[in-house]
């Protein structure tokens, strides 16, 4: 079949073509609730793009030219040029309601149709000219889990850390009262440098400790982060597919250092079951094919957390079952 392809990057296109043995003619429709949070103390996100799209479109790729889409987004935090473009291809798109504060999370929840199996996240990271959060092109199968992505920059800009404009190729960055509030200033007289011509990774900004002078518009002391800046959270939600919680998890204290945990079978809506993951206070344990869990050398009279995830064939996770044990 003839399969949807964006232009070339580096021309006005978005993606760059994968193989197609990367794409499954045999998924299905699903639900997924995608949670991205801001791991930044000082950083905001512009409104998120959430998109779920075959496996042979890219809304970026480090080491080649960004698209217009793309630099729209980075430069100025307008993700509607994309969330067009991807609409043009059948993906499936959700877009934010506004500016995502540092420690905050946005949730999206994304009704994926058939042959959309990849997720794509973007957003622009303020106060930078084109810097930007990206997810790219994540397999949804099996994905449902915790994701920690970088700060590219678009290379579409110079890096002047000047507050100005927002639009493509104008200079300057974008800054909304709550960024302004984070501590930017004005007056610098710019950091040198040009548009750098390709995606890569942030190098980070430079700021200063001038609020209404030196080189950079930016705080240094608020401003700087180290990667990575987001966290995409990402669950299946659909009944249809996939595992579902295993049943009745349940444990006993054999003694002040013994213990052990029994649940019933999980099922897979549409493969089987292979596997139980098991996690005591959030360290896995033990990852088997079987529906108990016995733990010695414990400590006497504490609380032990343990959770149980149903793994199936496809290597997808259900949602986790939680139990406390208090040895005696
Ligand atoms: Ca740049
Ligand atoms: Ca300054």
């Amino acid at each position: 079949m003839q399969l949807p392809v964006f232009p070339k990057a580096g021309t006005i296109g978005t993606a760059a073509l994968l193989s197609a043995a990367a794409w499954s003619s045999s998924a299905m429709a699903a639900d997924y609730e995608v949670t991205v949070t801001n791991l930044t103390s000082g950083l905001h996100f512009t409104p998120v793009i959430v998109a779920a799209h075959p496996g042979n479109v890219r809304m970026f790729q480090a080491g080649t030219a960004a698209s217009s889409e793309l630099q729209a987004i980075a430069e100025g935090g307008d993700v509607g040029p994309m969330a067009a473009l991807l609409g043009s291809i059948g993906a499936n798109v959700e877009t934010g309601g506004g500016l995502v504060a540092p420690g905050a999370s946005e949730t999206f929840t994304i009704s994926t149709t058939e042959g959309n199996d990849f997720l794509s996240v973007a957003s622009m990271l303020l106060p930078t000219n084109d810097g930007f959060l990206g997810l790219n092109s994540l397999p949804l199968r099996g994905a449902s889990g915790t994701h920690d992505i970088p700060g590219y920059d678009a290379g579409t800009e110079a890096n002047d850390e000047l507050a100005g404009s927002g639009a493509p190729g104008e200079p300057g960055f974008p800054a909304p009262p709550p960024v302004v509030a984070s501590g930017t200033g004005t007056g610098g007289t710019g950091v040198p440098g040009t548009a750098e011509g390709f995606v890569h990774i942030h190098r980070n900004v430079i700021g200063d400790a001038n609020r209404t002078g030196g080189s950079s518009d930016i705080n240094a002391y608020v401003h700087r982060w180290l990667n990575p800046v987001a966290r995409v959270t990402v669950r299946a939600l659909d009944a249809t597919s996939g595992p579902g919680r295993v049943g009745s998890l349940s444990g006993t204290a054999y003694s002040q250092t013994a213990v052990e945990i029994f649940w019933e079978a999980a099922t897979s809506a549409d493969s089987v079951v292979t596997n139980y993951e098991v996690t005591r206070d959030g360290q896995i344990v033990a990852d088997r094919d079987a529906r108990s869990y016995f733990e010695e050398g414990l400590d006497a009279a504490t609380d032990y957390v343990f959770e149980v995830t149903a793994i199936d064939a496809q290597g997808r996770r259900g949602q986790s079952s939680s139990v406390t044990v208090t040895t005696n």
